[in-house]
């Protein structure tokens, strides 16, 4: 028997300095009504959707960047979104920034079911760009000065008629991150995703922006047997421009929804999750064909050993 889900890739277009925590939570309520009105179950929101991507910029005293992080979900603010969505009985996923009560700073995403409660909770484990101010770049991308790499790996949890995994932004390009999440099962991953389309650090790429944000979630989907949402922050945020591209993709590796635009913009994809069984139990039957014993390197190793 099918076991059926409609989610929602929820993309956003930019969110610029000055507008309001307010704004954005009325943008996303908007989005979560047209994406019920599709037929959406699950709505997937993109990675930082309550703030404009502040790692754009650095500050001296990290303190002074507080204000962009959330001290608790739900908030005065975003409770109307959670309010809505338990109206109508849909679930969502939300990327914000997570300042925890002993002060340490995450990049995360939290999934709330359809009666408006949260049940889990993904701290992004792959912390791109740069630690220190880089002045002679056009823009920073100081992610790993404003976020802590979280330790607590990659989950899958029961929800949704399935098994639901997390990922955010960079986590999408690295094979590890799908397969931790293969091992436990999963059958829909969820990613939201801030990705310029300047790469400051090699310019040859900026061409192939949605040539590799496909590449990575679809051969992840693929080798994994499972279904991939990935959710953009696109268009020009504070003179910046990123990636829009937001796709739905089965576990053929197929694209099953793709955005057009890079505004506020839903598209959803009925999703039947026993279709990751023809992939899961045939050609990536795991315990029949994985070779542990000879991919020690993979967590013995962070960097490459060459020998001559
Ligand atoms: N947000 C995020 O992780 N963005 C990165 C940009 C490239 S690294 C500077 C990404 O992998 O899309």
């Amino acid at each position: 028997m099918a076991r059926n889900i409609t989610v929602a890739a929820a993309q956003m277009g930019p969110i610029q300095r000055d507008h309001t925590r307010e704004s954005c939570v009325e943008r996303l309520i908007t989005l979560l009504r047209n994406a019920h009105n599709k037929g959406a179950e699950l709505v997937v929101f993109p990675e930082l959707a309550l703030t404009t991507f502040f790692p754009r910029w650095f500050v001296d005293d990290i303190t002074q960047a507080h204000h962009w992080y959330e001290t608790s979900m739900p908030s005065k603010t975003t409770q109307p979104l959670f309010d809505e969505a338990k109206r109508l009985g849909v679930g969502f996923c939300l990327g914000y920034a997570e300042l925890t009560d002993s002060g340490e700073r995450f990049n995360t995403q939290i999934l709330v079911d359809a009666q408006g409660n949260t049940i889990a909770k993904y701290r992004k484990v792959h912390i791109p760009g740069h630690a220190e101010h880089e002045p002679d770049r056009p823009f920073q991308h100081a992610e790993r000065y404003y976020f802590t790499p979280s330790d607590e790996g990659f989950g899958v949890w029961k929800a949704f008629g399935g098994r639901i995994g997390m990922m955010i932004c960079n986590d999408r390009r690295w094979p590890e991150s799908y397969r931790e999440m293969g091992l436990q099962g999963v059958e829909m991953i969820l990613c939201g995703y801030n990705t310029p389309l300047h790469y400051v650090p090699d310019p040859s790429q900026d061409p192939l922006a949605g040539f590799h944000n496909a590449l990575v979630m679809q051969s992840g989907a693929y080798q994994n047997g499972t279904f991939v949402v990935g959710v953009a922050k696109g268009g020009v945020e504070e003179g910046v421009d990123s990636l829009a591209e937001s796709t739905i993709i089965g576990p053929s590796g197929e694209v099953l929804a793709k955005t057009v635009t890079s505004a506020d913009e839903v598209v959803v994809a009925r999703c039947d999750l026993d279709w990751c069984y023809q992939y899961k139990n045939t050609l990536f039957d795991f315990d029949r064909y994985r070779r542990p014993e000879v991919y020690s390197r993979i967590t013995a190793q962070r960097g490459a050993i060459v020998t001559d």
